[in-house]
């Protein structure tokens, strides 16, 4: 049974226990139902208490309903029948209540809460916004300002925060439900409070909206939810609660069908299976408190800077004194960078950099339990160094690359315990960046694998395991989208009019402004070095353009020109000249038509890499999209993309 009843001297507890996080299916939603009427006609009851069974409250409303018509009894129905209840209904909360759990909450005229409650409405975060009142009662508990920040800006109030803005009414220690049984008690003998819905509302300045809304939209990143919810939270000030909760409900319906919740809602799936892949569900991780990285260059201080935010203690190895305090430097500047922003303290920073040891040569590696290596991508240096990793490391210490196209076999090649070795491949900037796509060899053994996604999972890092071809999956699939549109280009499509496109889709940047940014170099003697081994690589406009000296911003120009100290790109009438024997005669191509061809070029790659069993799902492609190649998460991926439009084919 999800609901479970007891009954203490007339009190009774009714706690939601739908493992493992307590979702409000329909189920859930009947049985309250039919215990609200049940109560009121209860003449032995009193009041009613409700909670949530194990270590949180209710995580919401079942995302996994989500793809099916909603089915009755509908939850802004319970909540209002809850709400209206003869006999008081209090919410007891430990842990999480989000979404529809929060709103389940808002229903109750009283809450108590534990030290470990949080309070979320993180619908927008799912492309939809809440559908069971929440947009109507939190703004009449807490006052607009704070829930437009909840509802539309996916804030979380922590228990001290909702007792201060009055959402929760009284707090109790450990065990809950004594605490709340007395509580409950005592409340009885008064008045009690009003009920959410009901209370005043007074309407707010009009700058709280502009403002509002700008700060949104600048966050939002073309997703329409978080927008939509304010118009909502707006609506129910400005024409009442009954309106609010009409726009409200129909809003939740329209997106809770739209693409862009599916999209959404494929991701937040994904995310979480990606973290416990089904072959090594059960493997225990071995103990991780110190890792080495070697190479302290743009990866390598990223990488130790992932693992010191993470609480690791971390030995970086350099080749030389410049190399190590360079990296030291680094590691400090990223520190009182992220002190400036107020994400950490002066004494966080102290103590990061305190568990920081920087040596040239290998001394300390002998106390890693993992080893990440960053330097140069060249097959020499990097075996060099594995060798002396041979000679220096503790035989069960864990020994990953990361290399961004090299073979990680032919790098572990003569390794004492290869099964100890794999490829671990972070995305620049590397303590930002959330994906870490995972390349075991045919001899990694399975509780290496374990504890690399125990590792992630400690870095805050979305894990894709992907088998081993040239550049993985990430990076075989931009090359590949990279000479689609480098194709266009030879058709004549202007390069700005395909980045618009791009950029209006949903990236932050076109192909071209990106790899300005990074370099088109790397590309570039990518290609050389498989024309050197006789492969057939035909010129490629971005060829022409690095032999002419155009690297990127870099060099001040690429694709586009840079006006010194200004990365803003402008049209560049060198660089066509210099393209023009490559190009076709100008077309115009309409921004649908040319991110239709470049989806389906990533999809068509997507495909290959998934016939060759170098990705387990196209679900594990679009999280490598969406973590590590700034693929619009309201989008889903190329791979969704590609189901979208198969769908809407048939
Ligand atoms: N519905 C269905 N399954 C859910 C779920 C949910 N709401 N939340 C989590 N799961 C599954 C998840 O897929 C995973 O499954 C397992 O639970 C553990 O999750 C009307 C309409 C609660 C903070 O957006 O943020 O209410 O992989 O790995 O790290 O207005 O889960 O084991 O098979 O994430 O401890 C709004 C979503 C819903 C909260 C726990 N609620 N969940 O984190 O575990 S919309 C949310 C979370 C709504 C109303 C609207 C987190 C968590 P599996 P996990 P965790
Ligand atoms: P980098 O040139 O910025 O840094 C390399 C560092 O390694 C330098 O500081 C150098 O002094 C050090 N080094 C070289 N040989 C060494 C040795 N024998 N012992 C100790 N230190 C040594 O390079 P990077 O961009 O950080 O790339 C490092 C690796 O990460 C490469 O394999 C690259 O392909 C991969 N990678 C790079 C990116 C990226 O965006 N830059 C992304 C993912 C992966």
């Amino acid at each position: 049974m999800t609901v479970n009843i007891d009954i203490d001297g007339g009190i009774a507890i009714v706690t939601i226990a739908n493992p493992p996080v307590n979702a409000i299916n329909a189920a859930v939603r009947e049985r309250l139902l039919t215990l609200a009427q049940a109560f009121d006609k209860d003449p032995a009851i009193r009041a009613v208490i409700l909670t949530g069974a194990g270590a949180l409250f209710v995580a919401g409303a079942d995302i996994t309903e989500f793809d099916r018509p909603v089915e009755p009894p509908f939850l802004p129905d319970v909540v209002a029948r809850i709400e209206r209840a003869a006999k008081p209904w209090v919410a007891a909360i430990r842990g999480a209540a989000l979404g529809g759990g929060l709103e389940l909450a808002l229903g109750c005229r009283m809450r108590i809460a534990t030290g470990t409650a949080r309070f979320a409405l993180p619908e927008v975060n799912l492309g939809i916004i809440p559908g069971s009142g929440g947009t109507q009662r939190l703004p009449r508990v807490i006052g607009i300002a704070e829930a437009i920040r909840v509802v539309a800006e996916n804030h979380t109030l922590d228990a001290a925060e909702a007792v201060r803005l009055g959402l929760v009414d009284a707090m109790v220690e450990e065990p809950l439900l004594p605490g709340a049984i007395a509580f409950v008690r005592v409340a009885l003998d008064k008045a009690l409070p009003v009920p959410s819905l009901d209370r005043p509302l007074s309407e707010p300045a009009q700058e709280i909206w502009t403002e509002a809304e700008q700060r949104i939209a600048s966050h939002a990143k073309g997703a329409s939810a978080p927008l939509q919810a304010l118009e909502v939270l707006k609506c129910g000030i400005e024409q009442g609660a009954a309106a609010g909760l009409a726009r409200e409900r129909a809003t939740f319906l329209s997106l809770r069908g739209s693409e862009e919740a599916a999209a959404l809602r494929h991701l937040f799936f994904a995310e979480r299976a990606a973290m416990r892949p089904a072959d090594i569900r059960g493997t225990a991780p071995r103990p991780v408190d110190t890792a080495g990285v070697v190479g302290g260059g743009t990866m390598g201080s990223g990488i130790a800077a992932a693992l010191l935010n993470a609480g690791l203690s971390v030995v970086l190895v350099e080749q030389d004194a410049a190399g190590a305090s360079r990296a030291r430097e680094t590691l400090a500047s990223l520190f009182e960078a992220s002190q400036r922003r107020g994400q950490i303290t002066g004494e966080e920073v102290a103590e990061r950099l305190g568990r920081l040891e920087t040596n040239i040569g290998y001394g300390g590696v002998e106390r890693c339990d993992v080893v990440i290596e960053a330097v140069f991508e060249e097959l020499a240096v990097k075996r060099a160094v594995f060798s002396e990793l041979g000679r220096f490391c503790r035989p069960d210490a864990i020994l990953a690359t990361n290399t961004s196209y090299i073979d990680p076999r032919l790098i572990a090649e003569g390794l004492p315990e290869p099964e100890r070795f794999l490829g671990l491949h972070f995305f620049s900037p590397a303590h930002v960046m959330k994906l870490l796509e995972i390349v075991p060899t045919p001899e990694t053994a399975p509780d290496v694998l374990a504890t690399v996604f125990e590792i992630a999972r400690r870095l805050g890092k979305i894990p894709v395991r992907a088998g081993i071809c040239d550049g993985f999956i990430g990076n075989r699939i931009l090359r590949r989208f990279r000479t689609e549109a480098e194709a266009l280009v030879r058709d004549g499509v202007g390069i700005a009019a395909i980045d618009a496109a791009m950029r209006g889709f949903g990236f932050a940047m076109g192909p071209f402004e990106m790899q300005d940014m990074a370099g088109l170099d790397i590309a570039f003697l990518h290609r050389e070095a498989a024309r050197k081994r006789g492969e057939p690589v035909p010129d490629m406009p971005g060829d022409l353009l690095v032999r002419a000296g155009r690297k990127g911003q870099k060099t001040g120009g690429g694709w586009y020109d840079y006006a010194p100290g200004d990365r803003r790109p402008q049209p560049s009438a060198k660089a066509e000249r210099i393209l023009a024997p490559l190009m076709g005669p100008r077309t115009d191509m309409a921004g649908e038509v040319i991110v239709a061809r470049l989806m389906a070029t990533m999809a068509q790659e997507g495909q290959a890499i998934l016939a060759e069993g170098i990705a387990a799902s196209a679900a594990d492609i679009d999280l490598v999209e969406v973590h590590g190649y700034g693929f619009p998460r309201r989008r889903g991926g190329p791979m969704f993309q590609l189901g979208r439009a198969d769908a809407n084919r048939v």
